[in-house]
């Protein structure tokens, strides 16, 4: 096992991993930039490294920093958290050089599953469901309109260097074509410098339902069931909860059955998530493969009772998992608690929170690094905590959570509390039948 893990992270997620180093003995280094020497991450680890000033470029981002801190305190294992480095086949492969283990995908894995077209590609030749559309990437805008016309409209051509909906445009008709390649691809270029474009039938009003994995270094894989990601505003998360209220029990065993397909095609070790649409006739498709611990992993863990984090870190040391899939005994749910004003645009609220209070009680979870008298800097994320509920149902969660929202206090910026209260009062949401589209006819007015 590790002797010591360099935490390549800030915030709740930094403390997330600290905590299960704790309790498995290993030691920890905390590394910082400048504009968090007073965080939660830098008191809590064993060791503190300041990395550089607050510009993410010059600090989380630098390679030659991280690694330097690593060598210069003897860690033999590096956990990027999610975000920043961690899906970085460039420094997986550096650590891998250096000696020092990659608490993640190999440089290969993350290459296979970050290039879209090819990920795509690779999960249909595993036979994972995808959605028809190009074979590869689109040549020209006369083949784009030959295939769209032989699919027949909407259809949707993505960025295969994309994310986040970004170099993405929905095509509603032939004569929308040519302007939505050139901006597509104008957009791909500047966000990624990579211009290459796919296109697909686009899928109306489908559920984003993504497949948790853990594959070890023989090969193995197993699912932990799925989570339901559909609340979402301009491709943010904003709730996730399992199980998902539209999966019934064979729909998740094969969905489970394609992600662990997909990922054993990549040889996949670690923690990892295959992303899925499924439309409305409860037909799924990939999407594309996260490489790495997700935001919202505690959900997982709070119906399947495993701590993901420390499965991590037991398969990144070559220990054996058991290939068993879990299914959920309970209900979980995450509200992500942004500094934002929902009322106005989610604008981000920077600034010192002079008031804090957290929820508690029976099935209440805060994933969160802050504290009365931090300061949010401006340089980063703006989420500042994680409220996961869990229980029997999922109308005793919806109720649980409406209660733990309710108590929980912070003064001094605005948060995206307000939004979620009115989100578990909304009668849609209640039902379970929501799709993606959810949001975008949701009132954020009067919060
Ligand atoms: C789609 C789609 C419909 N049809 N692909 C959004 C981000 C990127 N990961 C892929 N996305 C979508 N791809 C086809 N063929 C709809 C979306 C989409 C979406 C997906 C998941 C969650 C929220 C979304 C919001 C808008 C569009």
């Amino acid at each position: 096992m590790f002797k010591k893990i360099l935490i390549a992270n800030r915030g709740e997620i930094a403390l997330r991993i600290i905590r299960t180093c704790r309790e498995m003995g290993i030691k920890t280094v905390a590394v910082y930039s400048t504009a968090d020497r007073d965080s939660l991450h830098v008191r809590f680890a064993d060791e503190a490294v300041c990395i550089g000033p607050p510009v993410s470029k010059q600090s989380y981002l630098s390679i030659p920093s991280i690694i330097s801190a690593a060598e210069v305190t003897g860690a033999d294992a590096i956990h990027p958290g999610y975000g920043f480095l961690s899906e970085n086949a460039e420094f997986s492969q550096i650590c891998a050089d250096y000696g020092i283990k990659f608490i993640g995908a190999t440089a290969d894995q993350i290459n296979s599953m970050g290039d879209k077209a090819t990920a795509k590609a690779t999960m249909k030749l595993a036979g994972v469901p995808v959605i028809p559309g190009s074979e590869g990437l689109l040549e020209s805008i006369e083949q784009g309109k030959k295939l769209s016309a032989e699919m027949g409209y909407p259809v949707i051509i993505k960025a295969t260097a994309g994310g986040g909906g970004r170099g993405m445009r929905i095509i509603r008709s032939e004569s929308d074509f040519e302007k939505a390649w050139n901006d597509a691809r104008t957009e791909a270029g500047a966000a990624f410098g990579n211009d290459g474009l796919y296109l697909e039938k686009f899928v109306e009003e489908p559920r984003h339902i993504e497949i948790q994995i853990v594959g070890d270094q023989f090969g193995k894989v197993c699912h932990l069931s799925e989570r339901d990601c559909s609340i979402q505003r301009r491709h943010q998360k904003l709730v996730e909860e399992t199980p998902s209220p539209i999966i019934s029990p064979e729909l998740r065993e094969e969905m489970g059955q394609a992600a662990i397909k997909g990922a054993q095609a990549i040889g996949y070790e670690g923690a990892g998530t295959v992303e899925f649409l499924v439309d409305k006739h409860g037909k799924f498709y990939f999407m594309e493969m996260n490489t790495r611990i997700q935001v919202e992993h505690p959900i997982t863990e709070e119906v399947t009772d495993f701590d993901l984090i420390k499965e991590q870190i037991k398969v990144a040391a070559g220990v054996e998992i058991s290939g068993r899939n879990y299914t959920p005994k309970l209900y979980a749910m995450e509200c992500r608690i942004n500094a934002e004003d929902p009322a106005n645009g989610f604008r981000p609220s920077p600034g010192k929170i002079t008031v804090l209070h957290m929820p508690g009680g029976h099935g209440v979870r805060v994933d969160s690094h802050v504290y009365t008298g931090y300061t949010i800097p401006p340089n980063y994320d703006s989420m500042i905590a994680k409220l996961i509920v869990s229980g029997q149902s999922r109308e005793e969660v919806i109720t649980r959570m409406k209660r733990a929202l309710q108590e929980f206090v912070i003064e001094g910026i605005k948060t995206t509390i307000p939004f979620h209260i009115k989100l578990m009062d909304d009668p849609g949401f209640k039902s379970g039948h929501f799709t993606t589209a959810f949001l975008e006819t949701f009132d954020f007015s009067k919060l």
